[in-house]
């Protein structure tokens, strides 16, 4: 029998279509880092877009900050299970990113790099056509670091591994390859909806 207006799951028809399976909504803010939160100093911050090992254009704090602002409004999801509703970000678009560089997508392959040594690989079509930002700000304010400030990659359609925390830059590379979490098992693309969770997730 079927309670009106609440689902098997016990959550509400909206909830269930913004929550992937095997998903709950949280409230808080969970904080998931491998290590110690880096120490960063913005004078010497700089973001950097390479092709393989070489370097194609670089931002100082200042430069960045300069570049065309994008908000995005909406979900994100973490693969350990937890989904946080209507979060709120502000930052520089990867479309951005690339234009002021003067390039398009230059290998179909993108392996983020940070501050304090995680990297995530990510395909370079999910982080184009507005689908992701390098994110400063959160909730009108300046993204905490424990949660990756000064900038952090924002990719909300994949698990939140993606989104890398205290991001230095942008590496394109020819083959896929695997980063922090994708080493130990953790899968290539990270699609929520679709349940890719670990590397032998379809
Ligand atoms: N640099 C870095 N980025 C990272 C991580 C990390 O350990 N180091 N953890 C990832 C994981 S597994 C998740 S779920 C999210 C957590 O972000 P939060 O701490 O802001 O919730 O950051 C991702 N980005
Ligand atoms: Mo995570």
């Amino acid at each position: 029998m079927v309670t009106k207006g609440f689902t098997g799951r016990g959550v509400d028809p909206e909830t269930e279509e913004r929550l992937p399976r095997g998903q709950h909504v949280t409230q808080g803010f969970p904080v998931l880092s491998a290590t110690a939160t880096p120490k960063i100093d913005l004078n010497n911050w700089k973001f950097q877009l390479k092709e393989g090992l070489r370097p194609i254009a670089s931002w100082t704090w200042l430069e960045f900050n300069q570049l065309p602002r994008t908000v995005f409004n909406g979900d994100i999801h973490c693969v350990t299970s937890w989904s946080k509703f209507d979060t709120s970000w502000e930052g520089i678009s990867i479309d951005d990113i690339f234009a002021a560089a003067g390039v398009g997508p230059l290998t179909p392959f993108v392996l983020a790099e940070c501050y304090g040594g995680y990297t995530t690989n990510v395909p370079t079509a999910d982080l184009v056509a507005g689908k992701a930002i390098v994110a400063t700000m959160y909730g009108g304010r300046p993204l905490p670091s424990r949660h990756g400030g000064p900038a952090r990659l924002l990719v909300p359609h994949l698990y939140f591994w993606k989104s890398a925390k205290w991001c230095s830059g942008l590496m394109f590379t020819k083959r896929e390859e695997a980063g922090f979490w994708e080493r130990q098992g953790f899968h290539m693309r990270g699609d929520p909806w679709k349940e890719q969770r670990f590397s032998d997730d379809l």
